[in-house]
């Protein structure tokens, strides 16, 4: 840690800000001490919060119109994960990143663990992309990699799935993530039926290679880059195949990748109740898979998701979640929104810890929908900005990560070693 941005420029900037700080959290102290929540408890929780940074996520993204590349981008995984560093160095409760193959392979894997281990960075969850051709065009993933009805696309899919695992395993990752593209535009396209089998047929192969520690992840979407049909489409389908494949397939939940008005936190508390949940890919959106920062749109649903998992953890019914930001930049520095997207996931999360959970059933079990609306209401509407900022100090990182980040010029910078890319071929979709 450290190596990215100096930890003195972050404790000289921090000095201007820490008396404003002790009296904001003097206050809430105050604040919270009436409602019966003690604030170094919570103080406490949200310092040992984590949420992982996807890789391609410090690339400028684009939209299926054009790109617009940004100044300093990485060009290499090296250089994603020294941005992912200076996320961490600011903000800290991002230690790990969550690479993608093979749009991250590099010939030396056991050297990219070293690198990323001189900046205090590990390895999340790895994610296998079969939603383009294989590098090799050794077979094509245009009619469907893992549901594809030619064996030979499929058995090539399922390698790359392997591989990332492989590759995985030399990085000290835990899980692998696995996203299809597959699915049809036209009714009569595909077999829904038989894209369905070779699916979890397909699955099984890379199941059996997981090592015994790790867990597979499927992620569900309804559409895009298929427009009439998707494999695997939601998730009740999800749930299917993880039942399927057995106890280390686990279902993620992309909260871009439902249909407009889904209610998201209810799919999470059933997929708790099933012991299916298994990650998310947190981002915000108005539409469809927009990919916008988290808490950007709906902070409120962002909210009732915690909501959900902080009352079961509560319960103990929650164990290993992977959280992960999946987000694209279109128009911001990224580095710029993974601060704010995960400070914003973290201040849910807070929220979430000042929910008293006994009140609310007791609410609920007297029918009092205005009581339990205002439970909920009271925690989502407190300012928690000063525990989530006494959490980052604390932990060693900036009171006002976005204000020290741009007093650095980090980008511009980096621009001097880093050359720009032109190209205005789409992003990541
Ligand atoms: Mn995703």
């Amino acid at each position: 840690m450290y190596k990215a941005i100096k930890k003195e420029l972050i404790d000289q900037h921090n000095q201007s800000q820490k008396s404003n700080l002790d009296f904001d959290f003097k206050y809430l102290e105050q604040k919270l001490k009436r409602s019966g929540f003690d604030i170094h408890v919570i103080k406490e929780q949200i310092k040992k919060f984590q949420v992982a940074v996807p890789t391609w996520g410090v690339g400028t993204g684009g939209t299926r119109f054009a790109r617009f590349p940004g100044i300093g981008e990485p060009q290499n995984i090296y250089d994603k994960i020294e941005d992912c560093a200076v996320i961490n160095d600011l903000i800290g409760f991002t230690q790990k990143v969550s690479p993608h193959f093979p749009w991250d392979n590099v010939d030396d894997f056991k050297e990219l663990k070293e690198f990323a281990d001189s900046y205090g960075i590990g390895f999340d969850v790895v994610n296998s992309n079969t939603f383009q051709d294989p590098t090799d065009d050794s077979a094509s993933f245009k009619y469907g990699s893992l549901t594809n009805s030619s064996q030979e696309a499929r058995d090539k899919a399922i390698e790359i799935n392997t591989q990332s695992i492989d590759n995985g395993k030399i990085l000290n990752s835990k899980g692998l993530t696995v996203w299809v593209g597959d699915g049809g535009n036209f009714p009569g396209q595909i077999s829904f039926s038989k894209s369905l089998e070779r699916y979890i047929d397909s699955m099984k192969k890379i199941y059996a290679h997981l090592p015994s520690d790790w867990t597979v992840l499927l992620e569900h979407k309804p559409y895009e880059p298929a427009f009439y049909s998707t494999v695997i489409s939601d998730w009740g389908t999800s749930y299917i195949c993880a039942k399927e494949l057995g106890d280390q397939a686990m279902c993620l939940v992309d909260l871009g990748h439902h249909l407009p008005n889904t209610n998201i936190e209810m799919i999470v508390s059933r997929l708790i109740d099933v012991n299916k949940l298994g990650g998310f890919h947190f981002n915000d959106s108005k539409f469809g898979d927009d990919d916008l920062d988290a808490g950007s749109i709906n902070p409120y649903e962002l909210f009732l998701i915690f909501n959900e998992l902080t009352n079961a953890s509560q319960k103990n019914k929650l164990s290993n979640i992977a959280y992960m930001i999946d987000q694209s930049h279109n128009v911001t520095d990224p580095i710029e929104s993974l601060m704010l997207s995960a400070n914003e996931i973290v201040n849910s999360y807070a929220k979430s810890l000042l929910v008293n959970y006994s009140q609310l059933e007791e609410a609920q079990d007297r029918h009092d929908p205005i009581r339990a609306m205002q439970i909920l209401k009271n925690a989502f509407s407190t300012d928690v900005n000063p525990i989530v900022s006494m959490a980052r100090f604390e932990n060693g990182h900036s009171i006002d990560p976005i204000s020290t980040y741009r007093t650095l010029e980090y980008k511009k910078q980096k621009a001097k070693t880093r050359k720009s890319s032109k190209g205005s071929s789409s992003g990541i979709v």
